[in-house]
C-alpha cells in the first residue's frame, strides 16, 4: 500500500469508477483518514474540473451507514433479506467448499460468475477474477448486457471500437446527438458541443424517441418511432446520392461497397421512410441537405437505440453514413460509437485465458439470467455476482427473481450493499469501493488512461474484488503464480500489449507519475482499418457469411404482442443505473419514477398528470406517475431510471418501480444484445 493512504490531510487524484464513458478525473478531499469532498480535477484535459452531481455526492455513498462491513450469511428465507455476520474464514471456507462438492458432482461448470462494470477498473471487472473462473473451469459468461450489438457490428463496418478523438468535436459545424441521452450519459460530449456551437457557430441536432435533457438543449429536436433509426439513415443514403451529395473520391478510395449501397438505397425513398419512422418528408430532406452540407459533421452514436430487437442494424447503418461524405477525413468530423481499442489492454495477461483448460466450456448469455437460472440442462447450481445488481438491472426481471430464489442455488453476492440480488444470497461479502484499491482506467470515449491508488482504507472488513479473488484461488488450491501478483505487477502486464501500438509508452511506472496519459493516437484516415478488406465496408462479406444482410437494412421490430404502447425504460439523470438508487440524496433529487406519456394517447385513455398508472404486458406489472405532454410521440411511453425496490423485501410483487419487469430477454440481431426497449405494454388509470 502506497504510503499516504495513512497520511491524514490532504488532496489525492482519484478516477472516478463509474460505467460512464466521461471516466472523469477527481480529486479527494481527505481529513482524519476520511474523503470529506469529491470534486472535478482541472487537471483532466476532457473533464477539466467538471463532474455530475452524482458522483459529487460520492462521500454519502462511501460511509452510507447501510454499507456492508463483515461478511454474512443466510438465516432467513431466501430474498427475506435476513443475515448473520460471519468471518471472513467461514465464507471463504463456505464458498470454497460447496464449488468443490459441486465439481465433483456436477461438474464446474456448474458454477457460473455473473458480472458487470459496476466499477470500470479493469483489475477489477476483467482481471484477477477471469484467471479465478478460467482456472476453475466454470461456464463463461458473455457480457452482453450493455452494448455487444452495436460493438460487433461496428468491427465489421470500421475493424474495432475506434472512433475519432472526441476532443476534435470542437471544430465540428454539425453535431447530431443520435440516441443518446448526453446531458445525463456524457455531459463532456455536451460540453464540447456546446463550445462547437459558441466558437464555430455548430448545430445541434438530437434525434430522439423522448424529448429529455438533451433533447432540450438541441437546435433541432427530431423525433423519432423507436426502432426505425436505420430507415432514417437509409432515407438520408437515399437523398445524399440522388442530389450528390457524396464524396466520390472518399467513397473510392477508402470504402468497399458504395456502389451496391448506392443501389440498395433507391428503395428508400422520403416518402417510404417518413412512413416508418414517423419523421415528415421535408424533415427528412432537410436533415440529409444538412448533413450532405456541413463540414465537419460529427454524429455521437448513443447506446439507447441499440437495445431494440434490430439494435446492431442501427449502429451498422449510422456508422455508414461520415463515409457517404467524406468526413473521417476531416478534423472534427466522423462519429463515436465506442473508443475502447485504443487503450485495449494485452488480455492474455490480464485474465488468462490459456487457464481455461476445457475450450469448448459453455457460454452463457448474461441477457438470460431468468431462463438460465431456471431451465438450462444441465442446471447451473452456483452463482456468484459481483459489479452488477441484476435483480433490478437484468432482462425480465421477474424470472430473474424467481431464479436467484431457487433453494437449491448456491448463490454468493460480493458487492458494497445489501442490493436486490444479495438479499437472495446464501453468502454476501463486502466490497471496497474502489477509492481503496490500486487498479487503472481506461475510458471508452476519451482517450486517456488514469491509475488509481488507494486513498483511504478498507471499510470495515471490505475486501477488493482482487483480493477476494486471490483468497478464492488459495481456497480452491491454484498454484498458477498469477494469483501472486501484486495489482501494480497486473497493470504493467495488461500495458504490455504488442498488438495495441496505441499504448506505446504507457506503462505502470509512467502512469505512477503521470495523472493522465493518452493512447498515442493519429487520424484514422489515411489509413488502413482492421476490417477485411483495410477499408470502410459499406458491403460486408462477412457479414454474409455469418449470415446477415451485408448491406445496412431496416429490419423493423419483433412483433411483442397486441399491447398498444411501445415501452422505453431508459436511465435517469441522478442515478447511474441502479447505483444511487439507495442513496437518499439522489432520490430526492429525481422526485419518482415517471411514465411519460403523449396527451393524445392520455386523452384517450382518461388519464391526467400525476394520476398512478398500471403498466403491464404478460411478463409483469408497474404502479407509476404519469408525466402527461408531447415529450414523446403518440404510442410511446418512456421511464427514466432503474429504481431500488421501496419495500425491503425482494419480492416482484411489491417492487412496484421494478421496470425491468415488463422488458423482454429477446436477443438483439447481434452480439447477443439486450432489446430492453422492444417490449410493448398497456396502461390504465388505477
Ligand atoms: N446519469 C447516468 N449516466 C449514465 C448511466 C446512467 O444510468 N445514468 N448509465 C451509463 C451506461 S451503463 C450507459 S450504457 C450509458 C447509456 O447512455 P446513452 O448512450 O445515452 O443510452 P440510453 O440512455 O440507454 O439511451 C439514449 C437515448 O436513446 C433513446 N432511444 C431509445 N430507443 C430509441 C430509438 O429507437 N431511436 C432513437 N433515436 N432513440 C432511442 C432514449 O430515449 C434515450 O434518450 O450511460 C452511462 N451513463
Ligand atoms: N430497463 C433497463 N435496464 C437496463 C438498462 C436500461 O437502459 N434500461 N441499461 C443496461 C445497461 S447499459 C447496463 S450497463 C446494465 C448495468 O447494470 P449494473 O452493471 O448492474 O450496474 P449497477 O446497477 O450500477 O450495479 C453495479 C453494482 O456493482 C457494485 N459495485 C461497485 N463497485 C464494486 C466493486 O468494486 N466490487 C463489487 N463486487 N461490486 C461493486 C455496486 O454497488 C452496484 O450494486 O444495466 C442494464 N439494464
Ligand atoms: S459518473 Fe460520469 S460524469 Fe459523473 S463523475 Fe463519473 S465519469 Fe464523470
Ligand atoms: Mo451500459
Amino acid at each position: 500500500m502506497p504510503s499516504y493512504i495513512n497520511e491524514r490531510n490532504g488532496v489525492f487524484h482519484a478516477v472516478c469508477p463509474l460505467d460512464c464513458p466521461d471516466q472523469c478525473g477527481l480529486l479527494l478531499h481527505k481529513e482524519d483518514g476520511k474523503v470529506i469532498k469529491v470534486e472535478g480535477d482541472s487537471h483532466h484535459p476532457v473533464t477539466k474540473g467538471y463532474i455530475c452531481n452524482k458522483v459529487r455526492n460520492m462521500t454519502e455513498r462511501i460511509y452510507d451507514e447501510n454499507r456492508l462491513k463483515y461478511p454474512m450469511k443466510r438465516i432467513g428465507a431466501k430474498g427475506e433479506g435476513k443475515f448473520t455476520e460471519i468471518s471472513w474464514e467461514e465464507a471463504l471456507s463456505t464458498i470454497t467448499s460447496k464449488w468443490q462438492e459441486l465439481i465433483e458432482t456436477n461438474g464446474p461448470e456448474s458454477i457460473l460468475p455473473y458480472s458487470f462494470y459496476g466499477n470500470m477498473g479493469r483489475l477489477s471487472a476483467e482481471g484477477m477474477d477471469r484467471r479465478f473462473f478460467n482456472s476453475l473451469g466454470a461456464s463463461q459468461l458473455d457480457r452482453t448486457i450493455c452494448s455487444t450489438a452495436g460493438t460487433v457490428v461496428y468491427k465489421y463496418t470500421m475493424g474495432g471500437s475506434i472512433g475519432i478523438d472526441p476532443e476534435e468535436s470542437i471544430h465540428s459545424k454539425l453535431i447530431i446527438f443520435w440516441g443518446i441521452n448526453a446531458a445525463s450519459t456524457n455531459m463532456h460530449q455536451v460540453a464540447l458541443a456546446q463550445q462547437a456551437r459558441k466558437q464555430n457557430g455548430a448545430k445541434i441536432i438530437v434525434i430522439d424517441v423522448h424529448k429529455n435533457q438533451t433533447g432540450r438543449l438541441a437546435d433541432w429536436f427530431i423525433p423519432i418511432l423507436p426502432g426505425t433509426d436505420s430507415a432514417l439513415a437509409l432515407g438520408m443514403m437515399h437523398i445524399l446520392f440522388a442530389e450528390k451529395m457524396i464524396d466520390e473520391n472518399f467513397l473510392q478510395k477508402y470504402t468497399v461497397g458504395h456502389v451496391e449501397l448506392r443501389q440498395h438505397v433507391v428503395g428508400y425513398d422520403p416518402k417510404t421512410v417518413s412512413e416508418i419512422t414517423g419523421v415528415p418528408v421535408e424533415d427528412i430532406y432537410k436533415l440529409a441537405m444538412m448533413y450532405g452540407a456541413t463540414s465537419p459533421s460529427f454524429i455521437r452514436i448513443g447506446n439507447g437505440p441499440q437495445h431494440h430487437d434490430n439494435g446492431g442494424m442501427f449502429v451498422r447503418t449510422i456508422a455508414c453514413l461520415p463515409a457517404l461524405t467524406g468526413q473521417w477525413l476531416v478534423k472534427g468530423g466522423g462519429a463515436i460509437k465506442g473508443n475502447s481499442a485504443y487503450l485495449a489492454p494485452n488480455t492474455e495477461s490480464l485474465q488468462r485465458p490459456d487457464l481455461l483448460k476445457n475450450k469448448h466450456t459453455r457460454v452463457i448469455n448474461m441477457n438470460l439470467l431468468g431462463e438460465t437460472l431456471l431451465l438450462t440442462d444441465p442446471p447451473v447450481k452456483s452463482l456468484y455476482v459481483y459489479g452488477t445488481n441484476p435483480a433490478v438491472v437484468a432482462p425480465e426481471s421477474n424470472k430473474v427473481r424467481k431464479g436467484l430464489g431457487q433453494e437449491d442455488l448456491f448463490l454468493v453476492v460480493h458487492d458494497l450493499f445489501l442490493t436486490e440480488t444479495a438479499k437472495y444470497a446464501d453468502i454476501v461479502l463486502p466490497a471496497t469501493s474502489s477509492f481503496e484499491n490500486t487498479d487503472f482506467y481506461t475510458s471508452y470515449w476519451h482517450q486517456y488512461i488514469q491509475l488509481q491508488q488507494p486513498i483511504i482504507a478498507p471499510y470495515g472488513e471490505a475486501k477488493s474484488n482482487v483480493d477476494v479473488f486471490r483468497l478464492l484461488a488459495k481456497g480452491m488450491g491454484f498454484t498458477d503464480p498469477c494469483f501472486g501478483e501484486s495489482e501494480a505487477e497486473m497493470i504493467a502486464g495488461a500495458l504490455a500489449n504488442p498488438r495495441n501500438p496505441y499504448l506505446q509508452g504507457i506503462t505502470y511506472e509512467a502512469l505512477v507519475q503521470q495523472e493522465y496519459m493518452k493512447a498515442a493516437v493519429k487520424p484514422l484516415f489515411p489509413g488502413i482499418l482492421k476490417t477485411p478488406s483495410g477499408k470502410i465496408e459499406l458491403y460486408s462479406e462477412r457479414m454474409k457469411l455469418d449470415g446477415y444482410p451485408p448491406i445496412p437494412t431496416y429490419v423493423p421490430l419483433f412483433n411483442d404482442g397486441d399491447h398498444p404502447y411501445q415501452f422505453i425504460p431508459g436511465p435517469n439523470h441522478n442515478f447511474l443505473n441502479s447505483t444511487f438508487s439507495n442513496n437518499q440524496k439522489h432520490i430526492t433529487l429525481e422526485k419518482e419514477l415517471r411514465l411519460t406519456m403523449n396527451s393524445k394517447d392520455a386523452l384517450v385513455m382518461g388519464i391526467e398528470n400525476g394520476d398512478t398508472i398500471r403498466v403491464w404486458n404478460n411478463r409483469g406489472e408497474c404502479e407509476l406517475k404519469a408525466s402527461v405532454g408531447d415529450n414523446v410521440l403518440p404510442g410511446v411511453v418512456v421511464t427514466q431510471g432503474l429504481w431500488a425496490d421501496t419495500t425491503g423485501i425482494a419480492d416482484s410483487k411489491s417492487a412496484k418501480q421494478l421496470v425491468n419487469s415488463l422488458t423482454p430477454d429477446r436477443i438483439a440481431d447481434m452480439g447477443g444484445g439486450a432489446t430492453f426497449f422492444s417490449g410493448r405494454v398497456s396502461v390504465e388509470k388505477i
